[in-house]
């Protein structure tokens, strides 16, 4: 009777140390916070975490000389084998003014106890990528707020921004869409590609 105590602990220690560490290898940085997904892009599909379609966009489609492209990559920020990421391709050389981007729905999203959104960006060294680029979060009256990210290189980075930083949008407890814009006039070089993945909300700003 013993023995077989002894080995049903045994049994059970052996469980209790697979389910930590398994669930330990890929999570994300914890956080002393709460945490909410928008978007990580692990299905490599749509809609994003909080039912949001999301996708690229052109001022003037018509204009073949812009375009943004995006696509699903296994290239995941959080170093996840089964996870995914996007890549946006974008070419704002035109000779008419042009500006493109990638778009995302986040209606679902009840941000009253969140502070702070968070984003992983890394820059694609073949294609060329800006270290900057315009960031846009509207409300639920479509009252938009933007942000200019600055510091995007060619390794993963997570940029914490405050969701007061988005000046401009008023009703901040109700993001409705995020939006990313590249600009003939300001995104450099012209032609290039960005990768984004693990877009979420903290109630603790943590750079
Ligand atoms: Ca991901
Ligand atoms: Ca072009």
């Amino acid at each position: 009777m013993k023995t077989g105590l002894v080995v049903k602990l045994a049994a059970i220690f052996v469980f209790v140390i697979f389910v930590t560490t398994s669930f330990s290898v890929f999570a994300p940085r914890t956080y002393a916070g709460r945490e909410l997904v928008i978007a990580d892009f692990d299905s490599g599909t749509k809609p994003n975490n909080v039912d949001g379609d999301f996708g690229s966009w052109e001022k003037d489609p018509s204009d073949t000389d812009q375009s943004c492209v995006m696509e699903f990559t296994e290239d995941d920020a959080l170093g996840d084998p089964a996870g995914s990421s996007i890549r946006l391709r974008y070419d704002v050389d035109s000779p008419k003014g042009c500006y493109n981007g990638f778009w995302m729905r986040t209606s679902g999203v009840d941000a009253t106890d969140y502070t702070t959104l968070n984003i992983y960006v890394k820059g694609d060294k073949e294609a060329g990528y800006p270290s900057e680029v315009k960031l846009e979060l509207k409300d639920r009256n479509r009252k938009a707020g933007t942000y200019i990210l600055k510091g995007i290189t060619d390794k993963w980075k997570r940029f914490a921004i405050p969701l007061n930083s988005f000046r401009g949008m008023e009703d901040k407890a109700h993001p409705d869409e995020f939006v990313i814009v590249f600009e003939d006039t300001k995104t450099r070089p012209k032609k290039g590609a960005i990768y984004v993945d693990q877009i979420y909300l903290t109630n603790v700003f943590d750079m």
